[in-house]
């Protein structure tokens, strides 16, 4: 079956009594990393899923070893973001069965995420290991190691207050939160009953590293109970609603709307027009801040698009609004383009000393084979570039700031015949708000009538 862009085997299903393929686990003796597995193991035979249809994946630690041990898809990143490629994972396939596998540790690093997802209510099933510490890396406090522990960095206690992730998510919009341990004889269940609830589910399940946290706290199963009491942390079943999961919605918002496409997917410009390049071209705008020079290109790119060209635009990135964008990048290409950045431009439009400074290593590189486009004030730069000179204010029109790079770029573009001007008018009437486009069609039409 295929949604999205991952396509997914559905061969017959008979019921399976393992997930787990052959190899051994690589966990130390009495880990409980183990001990959590096989309950997982049980639930997924209990639900009799197609392994076809699940994906574990893994953070990083010790826990994050564990996907591999498993029949299943995986994906296995970075520290802490786990959450996020399920959110991904999901978000394409929302078919699919997605379960987290994250230690204590990486619930501190990607926090947010775990809060994002569960405000979305995406319906990812997240086991979070919680022994207490780092375990992978020697024992190392982490953001639920609870107060007066010791570890390898908190040699006299811990001082923090440990965080509540089940409930921290349960009040962010958590769907099915639950808190128990690895002694807990009902844990498959409980991970059955998540990974069958449609939202986004956390099991907080508190384990032993029998590597560090054990014997730095001479910590058992008695000890490891009563911390949760003395915590005041609940367990059991925290919360649990009902409430639409979000990739699902969106698919079904996209489905309503468009019939069959995605949501984000791009609207469709209609090709009017044809076009004469053979060969991929590059032209870089530099203008001025507040002198419409993204929003010109845009303009010139989408004239591309409806002359069936490919078109690629990458803008500088101004700190702040004030500053704004003075160079923009266009590529048109019969082709599709693979690479957008720009190494030497076939051509180079400058309208403003502003925008020159950020371009002159581009111009260092242009030969005779470049075309140069610049306003009188520029006439004298130097460059072995073949140098045209457009005067904006022979154009028969009032220069403005506003119009200025459209003036000139509109000229340059006559000038290139890569496509019908009509192809401009059309790309105006589509991507500008109807006042600005009529200042730009009396713009093109200058253009147009101008010697
Ligand atoms: C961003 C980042 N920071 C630090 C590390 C180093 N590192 C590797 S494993 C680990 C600890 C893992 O602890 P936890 O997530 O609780 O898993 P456990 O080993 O306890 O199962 C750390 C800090 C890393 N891989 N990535
Ligand atoms: S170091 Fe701790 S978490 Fe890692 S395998 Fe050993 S006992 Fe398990
Ligand atoms: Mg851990």
């Amino acid at each position: 079956m295929t949604q999205g862009t991952i396509t997914v085997d559905t061969p017959a299903q008979t019921a399976r009594s393992t997930y787990r393929n052959e190899r051994p686990y690589p966990f130390c003796p009495g880990c409980g990393h183990g001990v959590i597995l096989n309950q997982l193991d049980k639930a997924l035979s209990q639900l009799n899923l197609d392994p076809h249809k699940v994906v574990l994946v893994s953070d990083i630690g010790c826990v994050g070893l564990s996907d591999q041990y498993f029949a299943t898809n995986a994906f296995h990143g970075l520290h802490g973001r786990s959450v996020a490629y399920a959110t991904g994972i999901k978000l394409m396939n929302p078919e699919l069965t997605v379960i987290v596998l994250m230690g204590d540790g990486g619930a501190g690093i990607g926090g947010h995420h775990l809060i994002n997802a569960a405000r979305r209510n995406i319906g990812i099933t997240v086991l979070l290991f919680n022994n207490l510490n780092f375990g992978m890396t020697g024992g190392e406090h982490s953001v639920t190691t609870p107060i007066g522990a010791r570890t390898a960095t908190t040699r006299d206690g811990n001082m923090e207050r440990p965080l509540d992730v089940a409930r921290t998510v349960a009040v962010n919009g958590a769907t099915y939160v639950w808190r128990g341990t690895m002694f807990d004889k009902d844990l498959p269940q409980h991970l059955a009953e998540a990974i069958q609830h449609p939202g986004f589910a956390l099991l907080d399940i508190w384990e032993l590293c029998t590597a560090y946290f054990v014997p730095n706290n001479t910590f058992n199963k008695k000890k490891l109970l009563a911390t949760q009491e003395e915590l005041g942390f609940p367990t059991g079943l925290l919360h649990r609603e009902e409430r639409p999961e979000f990739a699902q919605s969106q698919w079904d918002r996209a489905h309503a709307q468009q019939g069959k496409a995605l949501a984000l997917s791009p609207r469709g410009l209609e090709v009017r027009y044809t076009s004469r390049l053979e060969q991929p071209f590059r032209l870089v705008v530099a203008g001025r801040a507040g002198g419409k020079v993204r929003s010109t290109v845009r303009t010139a790119a989408t004239a591309g698009v409806l002359s069936g060209l490919w078109a690629t635009q990458r803008d500088d990135y101004p700190v702040t609004v004030m500053t704004g964008h003075s160079v923009s990048e266009l590529i048109l290409s019969p082709e599709e383009i693979l690479y957008t950045g720009i190494e030497t431009p076939d051509a180079l439009l400058v309208v403003a000393e502003e925008g020159l400074a950020k371009v002159r290593h581009y111009l260092d590189r242009m030969g005779e084979e470049h075309l140069l486009f610049v306003t009188p004030s520029f006439a004298d730069v130097p460059t072995r570039a073949r140098k045209v000179v457009i005067d904006p204010k022979s154009l028969g029109i009032r220069v403005t700031r506003q119009n200025e790079t459209a003036l000139v770029l509109f000229k340059a573009l006559q000038h290139l015949d890569i496509y019908p001007l009509a192809a401009l008018a059309d790309a105006i009437r589509a991507t500008q708000r109807p006042e600005i486009a009529q200042q730009n069609l009396r713009v093109l039409q200058a253009v147009e009538n101008a010697p």
